[in-house]
């Protein structure tokens, strides 16, 4: 008994050790500010995570001035604007949605060997907008979601109208080797009416594969049947 359970453990202790074998985004926590991130546009650390705004330096964008850096948004849907310099392609943020007009972003390239993972990373979005306007994307490796948009922050927020709140944004996805991770919110719609996004904690989980699984099922049966042997012997 004592060594069945020994071999399902250490079969196991190999598939989780597997598992960590990889890199994480560097500074994921934003512990150094936005060390290793590359920003672009309103983009600052704050409150521990990486604060981004679609408010354009001047502050013409809403009755009161809410860029946080100095530096204006890009604008979208032009080239090196803001897609190309958050490592997307031209009009990668409109999303099938109101075509994007300017935005910042935070970008990151790291290895991961090839496989199935786990990212997440928590967020709360702010706006002023009162309509369906303006959304916070994520892109891996060019494919982009957006996880957030002005009609999910219902919300009553002390520095813009409306917040969603610190929610978790999860998304599966399959890594050939070389990953780069965009972050970033958008006006859409129009220039004005600023909408942000903080984000913080940027984790990545390997899954296993359904092969990994199938090994350690096939593990624990050989286990058993070892065990019902020397039991009966
Ligand atoms: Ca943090
Ligand atoms: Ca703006
Ligand atoms: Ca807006």
């Amino acid at each position: 008994m004592f060594c069945t359970l020994r071999f399902i453990c250490s079969a196991t202790a190999a598939i989780i050790l597997a598992s960590h074998a990889y890199s994480q985004p560097v500074n994921a926590d934003f512990g150094s500010g936005l060390a290793n991130w590359n920003p672009v546009g309103d983009a600052i650390s704050q409150s521990g995570g990486a604060f981004l705004t679609t408010a354009s330096n001047g502050g013409a964008d809403d009755t009161a001035n809410f860029n946080v850096s100095g530096t204006s948004p890009l604008e979208a849907n032009v080239a090196l604007g803001l897609e190309e310099s958050t490592g997307l392609a031209i009009g990668d943020a409109n999303l099938g949605l109101d075509p994007a007009n300017e935005g910042s972003g935070l970008s990151q390239t790291f290895s991961l060997p090839a496989g199935l993972y786990e990212l997440s990373f928590s967020y709360n979005f702010f706006t002023n907008e009162t309509g369906t306007f303006d959304h916070a994307f994520v892109g891996i490796d060019g494919n982009v979601f957006s996880f957030a948009d002005s009609s999910d922050a219902i919300t009553a927020s002390t520095s813009y109208g409306t917040e969603t709140g610190l929610k978790t944004y999860v998304q599966v996805f399959t890594s050939t080797g070389t990953v780069k991770l965009s972050l970033g919110v958008v006006d859409t719609a129009s220039f004005d009416v600023t909408s942000a996004v903080l984000i913080d904690n940027v984790t990545l989980t390997a899954i296993p594969e359904p092969s990994t699984y199938a090994a350690l099922v096939g593990s624990l049966a050989l286990g058993l049947v070892a065990m019902r042997r020397r039991r009966s012997a």
